[in-house]
């Protein structure tokens, strides 16, 4: 029986390439040099796309594939692909929930840690002499204890919550409404208010039209010079604009980061900021996690071309 075609949008690792493209025809998209030739040429022979969170499938790879079932992403967050396309067409969309959840909330946790205890910057001190040199190194703020808000406690938001229970953080949340599994924390639906009582803020939303720039001008000053931004959801859920130039004003004390708009051609503005921690979206980043991801991109691709249910269905 010959195998279906894929369209590979992005590389994966060698462990998910071998049994892709065992189990399949692969046509590397990412390979292409002329990527309208390359969709024209083997678009017709399409019925799946494997892609990436961040990288999806937009309306014109869509369009070019006229035989396309299925669209599978290695990643939770889905926004990159153009759901009415796929929906027109009775084209079903899965993702990778779970299997990330821990690892994307540690990261946050652990950008948090590093940038209010000022880490980047502790270790350079020691290497470049500066310790030596010039003595102690300049004093940070503490973590344990203070206030922190969680804007969108869905899976991920909700391990971020969890973890800072642990450092005896007074935690609160924002969301559309108070979630009946987290009674132990304060609800503040209004994403304002939670920045004005909070020293740290994770956003932590799944990206959507309506979530686009949730975090803009009033969400950023409230937050306020002494605060901390988190940011390990989408870029689109902030208005970077509006948080560059508050960094740079410092009307926001700091912010960490792994995602941007453009990414990953970041605004060249970040990196002339001292009060930022930059990561290359690399929150679902462990070889464990990554592992899992791909075995369930493969999965929900296998039980679609054998006719099964699909394992983590988006559409
Ligand atoms: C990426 C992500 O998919 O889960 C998501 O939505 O953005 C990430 O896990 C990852 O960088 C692999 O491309």
């Amino acid at each position: 029986m010959s195998k279906p075609h894929l369209l590979q949008v992005g590389p994966y690792p060698e462990w998910d390439q071998i049994p892709l493209d065992e189990a399949f025809t692969v046509h590397r998209y990412f390979e292409a040099a002329d990527k309208a030739a390359f969709l024209a040429e083997v678009g017709p022979q399409i019925r799946g796309i494997a892609t990436r969170g961040e990288l999806g499938a937009n309306a014109e790879m869509i369009a070019a594939c006229p035989n396309l079932e299925v669209i599978s992403v290695y990643g939770v967050g889905y926004d990159a692909v153009d759901l009415n396309a796929a929906k027109a067409r009775g084209i079903r969309v899965t993702n990778t929930p779970d299997v990330l959840t821990n690892d994307v909330a540690d990261l946050g946790v652990a950008m948090m840690l590093v940038q209010s205890r000022g880490m980047i910057g502790a270790e350079t001190w020691v290497k470049d002499g500066s310790w030596a040199a010039k003595g102690l190194y300049p004093l940070k703020r503490r973590v344990w204890g203070r206030k922190a808000g969680v804007l969108g406690l869905g899976r991920i938001g909700y391990e971020v919550a969890k973890r800072l229970a642990g450092f005896d953080m007074e935690i609160a949340y924002s969301d559309v409404s108070a979630k009946d599994y987290a009674s132990q924390w304060e609800f503040i639906q209004d994403p304002v208010a939670l920045a004005a009582r909070s020293d740290f803020l994770f956003v932590t939303l799944a990206a959507s039209a309506a979530t686009r720039h949730i975090v803009g001008p009033k969400v950023i000053e409230a937050l306020g010079p002494e605060g901390m931004l988190i940011n390990i959801s989408r870029a689109s859920n902030i208005d970077e604009e509006a948080l560059l130039n508050a960094l740079e004003s410092g009307k926001l004390g700091s912010a960490a980061l792994d995602v941007f708009e453009g990414e990953p051609k970041l605004n060249p503005r970040f990196l002339k900021l001292d009060n930022v921690l930059l990561q290359p979206h690399h929150a679902s980043g462990t070889i464990e996690t990554r592992k899992a991801m791909g075995q369930l991109l493969r999965d929900n691709l296998t039980a679609h071309f054998a006719g099964k249910p699909l394992p983590t269905p988006v559409l």
